[in-house]
Order: structure tokens, then sequence, then C-alpha cells
């Protein structure tokens, strides 16, 4: 799949109002600063689609963009952030379990894990919970131009015993130097085919 078109729709507080509805959806989680929106971004070739940031907690909305006219990516706000207080990590977990619940349209996940560290809980719980929803996910490992080729397979090692995955089944993304974007594009085309990935 080539991403032809890319434009940003809204963004949201909660799920239960977007008007969008009907379109299949593949949404993207992690860890604050993973890199979720510059995968976006590097997926569709675009700088500045979706707002990235060095600091973390930048996206804090459900930001929604409309690829090539016919799916919704969705860009989740990330988890894990050490600032947020007690009220907002509270409504950051009311608004996630509203779009898991509500997002019918939901394809597949993407859920991101920086390729550098071994998951944390918050990585664990995600994947464990969309385990439980029988949402299907693809663990994707960012960051990587960050390490060498030669050490990559070795850092998946940890990632794939705590998130219960298959090597083989991780793709392994920089959205600096471009590595695993035709991967992960195969991955969306089979989704939204609902092919097996
Ligand atoms: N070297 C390198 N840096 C990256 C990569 N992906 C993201 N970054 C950097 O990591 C930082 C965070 O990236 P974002 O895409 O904003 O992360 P996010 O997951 O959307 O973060 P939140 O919106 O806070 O949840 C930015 O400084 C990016 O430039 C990558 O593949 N390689
Ligand atoms: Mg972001």
């Amino acid at each position: 799949m080539e991403i032809k078109r890319a434009e940003f729709i809204t963004s949201m507080a909660s799920y239960g109002a977007f008007p969008g509805r009907g379109l299949d959806q593949i949404a993207v989680v992690g860890k604050s600063n993973v890199g979720k929106s510059s995968l976006i971004n590097r997926l569709c070739n675009r700088r500045g689609l979706a707002r990235t940031s060095a600091t973390p907690g930048k996206t804090r909305l459900i930001n929604v963009f409309l690829l090539n006219d016919s799916f919704h990516l969705i860009d989740l706000p990330g988890y894990g952030y050490a600032k947020v207080d007690k009220q907002e990590k509270a409504r950051w977990g009311g608004m996630m379990q509203d779009y898991f619940q509500q997002a019918g349209e939901l394809r597949r996940v993407l859920t991101l894990v920086d390729i550098r560290h071994e998951p944390t809980q918050d990585d664990i719980q995600m994947n464990s919970f969309l385990r439980q929803m029988g949402i299907p996910f693809t663990v994707i490992a960012t960051k990587a131009d960050k390490i060498s080729r030669g050490a990559r397979q070795k850092q998946l090692a940890p990632i794939c015993r705590a998130l219960l995955v298959q090597p083989w089944e991780v793709i392994c993304f920089s959205s600096e130097d471009g590595t695993g974007r035709e991967q992960v594009l195969d991955t969306l085309e089979k989704a939204l085919a609902s092919e097996p990935a």
C-alpha cells in the first residue's frame, strides 16, 4: 500500500461524539515519547502532519487522520508520562476505555515500544488488555536507528518475552531513516483487508 493522501481530521477529548464513524480504523498506542506521532508522519511522508515533541506528553487528545480517503489512522495519547497527576491519569484511562469499547471499526492496533528499553508495566498491561479484548495488534520497536543493525535482534528478546510475541512478529521501525515503513504499510493493508498479518 502507498499513502497517496493524508489529512488531519480532528482532535477530540472523547470518542463518543466522533462523527466519522463507519470507516475502518488503525490506532497507534504506546508510552509517551515512544514515537507514535513520528511514525504517523513517516508513514504519510509528511513532516508536520501529527505534532511531535521532544517533551513527553505532547499528544493529550485522540487525533484522527484520514488516509487515502479510505481509512482513519488514530493517534492515541501516550501513557506512562511521569509528570501527570492522578486526575489526568484517570482522564486518560477513561478516554482509552471509551475508545476501545466504542471503536467497532478498529481493525488493528500498532503498539509501540522503544527498541532500546524493556517494556514497562504499562506496556505489558496495554498489550494484555488488547489481547483480552480480542483486538489484533502488531508490536513495533521504534527508534531502530539508535542502535546498530546487528544489535536489533538481541534487543527484541526481552521485548518479546514481556509482550508474549515472537521476534518475527515485531517490526523494527525508524521514523528517522524509514526502516520498517514498508512492513508497517503491508500490515495496514492486510488489516484493512481483514487478512491475518
Ligand atoms: N532517532 C529517532 N528519534 C525518534 C524516532 N521517533 C521519534 N523520535 C523522537 O522522539 C521524540 C518523541 O516523538 P513523538 O513522535 O512526538 O512521540 P509520541 O509517542 O507521539 O509522544 P506523545 O505524543 O508525548 O505521546 C521526538 O523528539 C522525536 O523526534 C525515531 O525513529 N528515531
Ligand atoms: Mg504524539
